[in-house]
Order: structure tokens, then sequence, then C-alpha cells
């Protein structure tokens, strides 16, 4: 049997199918977080009040926002939850916007280390691994008693230049103090794979986080998304004979605000807490992106050659 390539699906508007963007809708620019009033926040609270904002909300749930921040054309684009809407995200945005792509992630997320303090930041500037759950373990008609419940992936590096400025532009924004920075963990659960006990499903997860740390020292936070958006990122423009085109490049990297902690069991406390934490880290986001040196654009070199 042959298979024909489905194509990228568009609506006949332009408009991709589940992020709901065409071109020119999307700044090369871009935060993206989970939680749509944490994207509204931000905007709101940093965007040039002089450029009116415009939002685009899409039936699957996604919003962007795009306006600019200190003259520069930036989109905030709130994504929901999970390595499958991070998927969507980048890939759709991609599909409708030109030329290099700068994307920082900016979470929530549970800490895992002494190092990563409620109500701080964290940077992952040692970049991510996935955690999933090895569902044949559980559920395979073959099942291999010695199989791990969970796979651990190989690390997926940040984009260093925009990974480390975030850490420094953190910092100026709430203290040296109160930014940890390390590898990230995403998860393929909030539950399984995050390591919750749950006694109504068979799970064995009661030592993942031990064998995470065993095989990661330097793990810190656990959370949903970034993995995807640094995996992505390093595929970007890959073309088959291993060069890259510089016009598809994603340069990416990913900070979390620490709401829970994994370690001693402490959550933050209330909206004002979190809605500090969101304007502030938002800000120093939007920094990052703006103060990034841009990567060498290809119709820029085409004209020194010429
Ligand atoms: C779970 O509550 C959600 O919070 C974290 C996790 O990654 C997951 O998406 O991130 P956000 O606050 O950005 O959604």
């Amino acid at each position: 049997m042959k298979f024909t390539n489905a194509n990228f699906p568009l609506g006949d508007d332009g408009r991709t199918y589940h992020v709901g963007t065409k071109l020119g809708e999307t700044a090369n620019k871009i935060l993206t977080v989970g939680d749509p009033a944490r994207a509204k926040l931000i905007a709101q609270t940093h965007f040039d009040k002089d450029v009116p904002i415009k939002e685009v909300s899409s039936k699957r749930g996604f919003v962007t926002l795009t306006g600019a921040y200190k003259g520069v054309p930036v989109s905030i684009v709130a994504i929901g939850m999970g390595i499958s809407m991070m998927d969507f995200f980048v890939r759709e945005v991609r599909a409708v916007t030109e030329g290099p792509l700068d994307i920082i992630r900016f979470g929530s997320c549970g800490s895992i280390s002494t190092d990563a303090k409620v109500g701080s930041l964290a940077v992952a500037t040692d970049g991510s691994v996935c955690a999933t759950r090895n569902y044949d373990h559980f559920t395979g008609s073959k099942k291999d008693a010695k199989s791990e419940p969970y796979h651990i992936s190989q690390v997926v590096e940040a984009n260093s230049e925009l990974s480390n400025l975030l850490r420094d532009k953190i910092a100026d924004a709430v203290g040296k103090k109160n930014v940890a920075t390390g590898l990230n963990v995403t998860a393929d659960s909030f539950y399984s794979s995050q390591a919750r006990l749950d006694p109504r499903f068979a799970d064995e997860n009661q030592t993942l986080i031990e064998t995470i740390h065993k095989r990661y020292p330097n793990a810190i936070t656990l959370e949903m998304e970034s993995y995807m958006l640094l995996h992505l990122a390093a595929c970007s423009g890959k073309r088959e004979d291993g060069s890259v085109d510089p016009a598809l490049k994603i340069r990416a990297a990913a900070c979390t605000m620490i709401f829970a902690d994994r370690v001693g069991g402490a959550f933050i406390s209330g909206p004002e807490a979190t809605e500090k934490l969101e304007a502030s880290g938002g800000k120093a986001c939007l920094e990052a992106l703006i103060g990034v040196k841009s990567s060498a654009s290809p119709q820029k070199r085409k004209r020194g050659k010429d």
C-alpha cells in the first residue's frame, strides 16, 4: 500500500489548523507559556503601549498575542499543556513565519533540587531530558519483566547564547540568589512520569526521581513541554546532508517558575505570588528575546557576497 504525503494542513484562509495563525501574524521572537492568562498578563504589563496588541484565539485553545517590546515585534503564544501541544505550536508557527526564530518557554514546574526553591526561577542552561512512560512495560503483550517502566532520554541542549542571556536577565529581575540553573526534565504525564503516586493505577514510579538523579545529578526541574521545544529547535532547518538552512533555524531556551517543591512538599501560596513571578520572569524573557544577537540572516549574507 502506498501513502501520499498529507501535506501541511492549512485552511482556505491560510491559517494553520490548530494554532490558527497565518503568515504575518506571528513575530520572529516568541515567548511561549502554558496558561493564556499568563500570556495576557505579560502582554498587558510589558508590551509597548503605542502598538496595538493583535490577538488570535484558535478553536483548539491556542492564544497568540502579537505586539512590540521596546520597539521590537514580539509574540506571546499560550499553548496549553504537554509535548504534543508544543509540537503543534513549533511546527505550525514555523510554517507561517519567514526567517530565523528565537523562542523562549516560560512555564511553571516542580523542583527536584534543594537549590531550586519555591517562588524562585530556574533556567535550563544544561538543556533538557524527556521522561516517558514505557507503555509496553505495563500493557505490552510480550511483557519484558526486566524492562524499565520509564525511558529517560539523552540531553538536548538549549541555545547557549539565548539561555545564558536569559539567566542573566532573570538574575537582574529577581536577584542572583533566586535563580537556579541546571537540567530540566520534561515528562509525558503530570502524574506517572512525574512520580506522583496514584494507587488507582499501576505506575511503578516510587523511585523515578532517584533514578533520574542517579543518571543526571544536575536535574533541577520537572515540567511537560521544554524538551520538545529544544528538541525541535535542534532539528530545525536540518537538511538530509546534515547542513542547516539558516532561514529555518530556531534558537530556543527554557525557564520556569517553581510552584512546587517535590523534595520538601511546599507549594507556592496564592495568585499574588504567582502573578508577581509571571510579571518579573516574563519581562526578563522579553529582554532576552530582544537582547540576543541576531543570527545571520540568509538575505544579508547574500548581499554581502554580491
Ligand atoms: C501542569 O500543571 C502544567 O504546568 C506546567 C507544566 O509543564 C504543565 O503544562 O507548565 P505551564 O504552567 O506553562 O502550563
